[in-house]
């Protein structure tokens, strides 16, 4: 069996795979977390993985020539902006991140006087900012549709699909619509895996899938028509979490480039291989000093942890980009951990106007939409508990006067107020302010605000908040029980690819078929122990479709496999241990002493 599990473990792209170093976060406490976390983060700046010299890494200088080139085809459209465009594309975090490095980069080049010629799609449209919309992730038509619509009309664009998995469908339809149009396009799929362990399975309604799209890419590369970046970083801490390495790894590629064009464009600082190399240093250092303060972070985790275990809420309350950070992490704890919209919430000082995002304000969507500080003060703060943890994202560049007249007013609520704080040597967040809070991760920067200007400075302020909130949100559900060794095992099965990790977890769990493992999935998620032959034969999609108003679906499948028994049973072994850590390790243990009698 556990040959079975190894061989299984060997087939699985980087993305996917287990780290050795995460695997038994689930038994870790706050500090230790912080330690595990900070070694798996590590690996995004290892110059070699696992001593394997054919993977090549971030530092690796076809990594950096590749960066080098992109960031020409950058400084080419911001020379000659008119009829131009960059359009950064993903699904999920991908497409976040994507909206974030677009808007500031945009502010920055408004700020300059100017064309702003950045845009970003994300699969499912702005509400996929805030919420999990990750069914139309599966549509390499939509994709492509998406993408011809934004840039009708234009003569050149640069187009930067981001896929961590190398896996969305809606991004490979995306390339392969550039690859058709080579003339006026100039693909470029961010993503990390080596090309042989992208996504070769068969996607709706299509004749190619996302491994011959970057099969084609990489050919085109050799006469620079589309471009390939895939630095290995190791498996995530949590499996396949790519919102975590992925995600940031893909902020500091993407900035690194298009600030390297823009300081070609508008500098004449020409575009070397040791700038790229020299401000990706930057963002280890953004690393090393984020980490450096793992007690007050352990803190963090340890007071979210609490939270969730009573059942009551975390909110991050975020000043500008900061803001923006703190509503992206809150978002993907749905689909990673199975939580409610409400368990950990993102809120933003003057709500979507902050935001600038395309389709504006989104609040009448419903509760999810609700972002403002001021909606935090009208809907939350009156009912807010001494258990509720709130957390304040803010820099020494924000309002001041507005961080603590806020703070005031929750203090008169409850004490179980925090903050991430970051500020620079020479201008620093007075001690009056960081006294209000019951603990500061306070981080103080080196830089002087003349050595970089404050967009830079502000991109490494998100990084390192991003770094916090990843542990925190990560860390405190699996001190809620949510995480079973580093598999999130009550992930929501809701598109193609978490259909097949749902499967993959099962597979690695139990050491059973693949096809055994995909019918008790079934089982749970047409909540039947009779499927029928409608429901066996159907597409993925329509199971993924069912699976969204299903709650612990690979539990159930996953008990159901280990114990032999009906899905009433194991909805009933479920209830009865609301840890599904415990549910899982109780099953395999009472699983190993009926074998053992037998
Ligand atoms: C995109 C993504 C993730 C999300 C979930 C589903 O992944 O939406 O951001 O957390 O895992 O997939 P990718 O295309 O960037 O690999």
């Amino acid at each position: 069996m556990d040959d079975l599990k190894s061989c299984y473990e060997l087939s699985l792209p980087v993305t996917e795979k287990c780290n050795a170093i995460s695997r038994d976060i689930d038994r870790a406490n706050g500090k230790q977390m912080v330690q595990i976390l900070r070694r798996c983060d590590a690996e995004i700046f290892e110059k070699k993985i696992n001593d394997d010299s054919f993977q090549q890494t971030l530092y690796s200088s076809s990594v950096i020539q590749t960066m080098v080139d992109v960031a020409k085809r950058v400084e080419m459209i911001l020379r000659d902006p008119e009829e131009s465009l960059i359009v950064l594309s993903g699904c999920g975090t991908s497409g976040r991140i994507a909206f974030l490095l677009v808007t500031s980069f945009n502010e920055m080049l408004k700020a300059q006087n100017q064309k702003q010629i950045c845009l970003y799609i994300i699969a499912g449209g702005d509400r996929a900012l805030l919420t999990s919309q990750e069914a139309p992730e599966d549509d390499p038509a939509l994709g492509a549709l998406t993408l011809d619509k934004v840039c009708a009309g234009k003569k050149r664009v640069l187009f930067i699909g981001i896929s961590c998995g190398m896996s969305a469908p809606f991004v490979a339809g995306q390339l392969d619509f550039c690859l058709k149009h080579l003339d006026v396009f100039t693909p470029v799929l961010l993503g990390f895996n080596p090309v042989h362990m992208a996504r070769s399975e068969p996607m709706q309604n299509c004749s190619f899938h996302f491994k011959d799209v970057a099969e084609r890419m990489t050919a085109e590369q050799r006469q620079k028509k589309a471009f390939v970046l895939n630095p290995v970083l190791g498996a995530e801490a949590i499996s396949g979490s790519s919102r975590m390495k992925g995600g940031s790894a893909t902020k500091i590629i993407l900035e690194t480039i298009l600030l390297a064009g823009h300081e070609s464009a508008f500098r004449g600082k020409i575009t070397m291989p040791e700038c790229i190399t020299a401000r990706i240093t930057t963002n280890e250092m953004v690393y090393e000093t984020t980490y450096s303060h793992s007690d007050e972070l352990a803190a963090l985790i340890h007071k979210a942890g609490e939270s969730l275990q009573m059942k009551a809420h975390v909110y991050y309350i975020g000043w500008h980009t900061l803001g923006v950070i703190g509503l992206t992490d809150a978002s993907e704890c749905i689909p990673t951990y199975g939580a409610d919209f409400d368990d950990i919430r993102g809120f933003i000082n003057n709500g979507f106007s902050e935001m600038k995002n395309k389709e504006g304000d989104l609040s009448s969507l419903g509760p999810q939409f609700v972002i403002g500080h001021k909606d935090f003060v009208d809907t939350i703060l009156p009912t807010l508990s001494q258990n509720d943890m709130i957390l304040f994202l803010f820099s020494v560049n924000d309002d001041l006067h507005e961080v603590t007249a806020l703070a005031d007013q929750v203090r008169r609520r409850t004490s179980n107020l925090h903050a991430i704080a970051h500020d620079l040597e020479k201008l620093t967040v007075p001690k009056r302010v960081c006294n209000m809070f019951k603990t500061v991760l306070h981080l103080t920067w080196s830089f002087t605000s003349e050595e970089v200007n404050s967009f830079v400075m502000r991109q490494r302020w998100e990084l390192s908040t991003k770094w916090c909130l990843n542990a925190i949100s990560t860390g405190a559900h699996v001190l809620k029980g949510k995480v079973y060794m580093n598999y999130m095992i009550d992930l929501r099965v809701t598109n193609s690819k978490l259909y097949r990790r749902a499967i993959n977890i099962l597979q690695r769990f139990t050491g059973c078929a693949k096809s055994e493992c995909e019918r008790a999935l079934l089982r749970a998620i047409y909540s039947t122990d009779d499927l029928s032959e409608d429901m066996t034969s159907a597409d993925v999609w329509k199971h993924t479709d069912a699976a969204n108003r299903r709650d612990q679906v690979v539990p159930t499948a996953l008990v159901m496999i280990q114990c032999g028994c009906t899905l009433a049973e194991a909805r009933h072994h479920l209830d009865c241990h609301p840890v599904i850590r415990d549910a899982v390790s109780a099953c395999f243990s009472s699983s190993k002493n009926k074998s053992t009698v037998d």
